[in-house]
């Protein structure tokens, strides 16, 4: 039987952060669904469309990965798509507080679906969406931090700003 998981996330926009818990989650499910919501504490810059456009851009070569968005719980996405699996991306012990919190209110919404942590490469343990706007926000240098095609849509969204 066919291992699903389902990697969610704000993905505003995907770092390379996420790219690497992606690429190690999709060596280990035969289908990993990348699916962006909508996180209400957090005011996206790239609409939904943009950064599943990113998503599809910089996950092409990885053929089990499907991109998807959902309006809605992550527990119902995950059961929409037959999921055995969440994936969620672990940097620092300051994540675990946050984590520890949607796992545990998932697992009560829905206890068919386990939630599996993967640890980030040492060399993105710092790295986060945010940080990466405010760095291209201020023209500094993120191309170690972001595919080319994502560090291309910051400058666009940012220089279209300033105009
Ligand atoms: N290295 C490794 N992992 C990383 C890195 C990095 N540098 N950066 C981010 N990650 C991981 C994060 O830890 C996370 O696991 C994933 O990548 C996505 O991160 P973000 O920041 O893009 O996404 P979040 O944390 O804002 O996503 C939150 C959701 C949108 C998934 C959440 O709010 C949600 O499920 N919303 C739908 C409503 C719902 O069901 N809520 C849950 C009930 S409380």
């Amino acid at each position: 039987m066919a291992r699903v998981a389902v990697c969610p996330g704000s993905f505003d926009p995907i770092t390379l952060g996420h790219l690497d818990i992606i690429t190690r989650a999709a060596k280990v499910f035969d289908e990993l669904y990348v699916v962006v919501l909508n996180n209400s504490s957090k005011q996206p810059l790239f609409s939904v469309e943009e950064r599943i456009e990113l998503i599809e851009q910089v996950t092409k070569s990885i053929p089990n990965v499907k991109v998807d968005s959902f309006q809605g719980l992550l527990v119902d996405y995950a059961e929409s798509v037959n999921a055995d699996a969440i994936i969620r991306g672990l940097r620092a012990v300051s994540d675990f507080e946050y984590e520890m919190q949607i796992t545990s209110m998932n697992r009560v919404l829905s206890d068919k679906i386990e939630t599996f942590f993967i640890m980030t490469n040492n060399q993105y343990s710092f790295l986060s969406s945010s940080i990466v706007k405010e760095v291209a926000k201020y023209d500094g240098n993120i191309s170690e931090l972001v595919p080319r095609e994502v560090e291309k849509a910051l400058l666009e969204k940012f220089n279209n700003e300033k105009e």
